[in-house]
């Protein structure tokens, strides 16, 4: 587990470069990676409670990605705390030995608890699990589930929500990575969903919104959730951007899913490291 914010922002340099390594050799979702990288670096590598050598340990934290594209970068993380090499998801990607691919499959990777792909199903999901804890007396567990902010036009996230603040779900952590885009177009053009964090707080929950790309701002609202037998869900509203980090893709719908060229890489990877220098030779 990494317990400082400059080993965290460390980490999630080497996630960005990872991801962009495997995109110059196969087709990614490398926006909506790159826009919940950091969210996702501190709850793999520091606050998901989850023993590689034990993934059915029933005092694990669990997690549904319910934005199933996004599962290059979440393979990334999963090797960071031990669960395979980096290596192998950059070889393995997309052939015919099939733990790593476009979406995350857990008939071939023993480290996914659901597959996804399909948009809406996660959070239903995360909601069942939640509930099962409670059922089995497991006061320590949380479940963790990240969407996107298009997935929240599907109709089945909103029952899920509502069914979560009745059955009491204060083990279920909800992250929307609201990205203002989706694969094509801007989220206010297609969804018109309005404000999102009011929606959940009419319907109950304990709402948090902030910079989802600020590794010290995640770490602090993980630090003061509820406790797991608490009783109201909580909901992180991630304001983030889509391709963070590599100025070419930041915003741009064009890179929902791609892939780059060497020459990109470089520029990428040198860009990255100098932002990198550039913040923690300044403190
Ligand atoms: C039910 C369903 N409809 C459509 C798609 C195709 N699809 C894949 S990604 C995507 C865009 C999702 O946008 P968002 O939730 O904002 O994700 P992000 O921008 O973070 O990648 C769509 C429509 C899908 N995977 N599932």
């Amino acid at each position: 587990m990494l317990n400082s914010v400059y080993e965290l922002e460390k980490a999630a340099l080497d996630i960005r470069k990872q991801l962009l390594s495997l995109c110059n050799k196969e087709v990614i979702h490398i926006g909506g990676d790159l826009s919940i990288t950091d969210i996702m670096t501190v709850l793999w590598q520091y606050q998901m409670k989850y023993n590689p050598e034990n993934t059915k340990d029933e005092k694990r934290d669990r997690f549904v990605l319910s934005k199933g594209h996004a599962s290059a970068v979440t393979s990334f993380n999963q090797a960071a705390i031990g669960c395979f090499k980096a290596e192998d998801v950059i070889k393995e990607y997309a052939t015919d030995q099939g733990r790593f691919s476009m979406h995350s499959c857990n008939l071939v990777n023993p480290f996914v608890e659901v597959s996804t792909g399909s948009l809406g199903h996660g959070l239903p999901i995360a909601c069942g699990m939640a509930a099962a804890l409670r059922l089995k007396g497991n006061t320590t567990s949380r479940v963790y589930t990240v969407m996107g902010d298009g997935e929240q036009s599907e109709g089945s996230i909103w029952e899920a929500v509502a069914n979560a603040k009745r059955y009491q779900l204060g083990n279920l952590v909800a992250i929307v990575d609201y990205n203002g885009l989706e694969a094509d177009g801007f989220l206010d053009e297609i969804t018109g969903l309005g404000n999102i964090a009011e929606k959940y707080r009419t319907f109950g929950w304990n709402v948090k919104e902030f910079d989802g790309n600020d590794i010290t701002v995640i770490k602090q609202n993980f630090d003061s959730l509820p406790p797991a037998d608490s009783m109201i869900p909580t909901v992180f509203v991630c304001h983030t951007v889509k391709g963070k980090g590599v100025s070419f893709m930041e915003n741009q719908m064009r890179w929902h899913a791609g892939k780059i060229n060497d020459e990109q890489l470089e520029e990428c990877i040198f860009h990255l490291d100098k932002a990198f220098e550039r913040r923690w030779n300044k403190c």
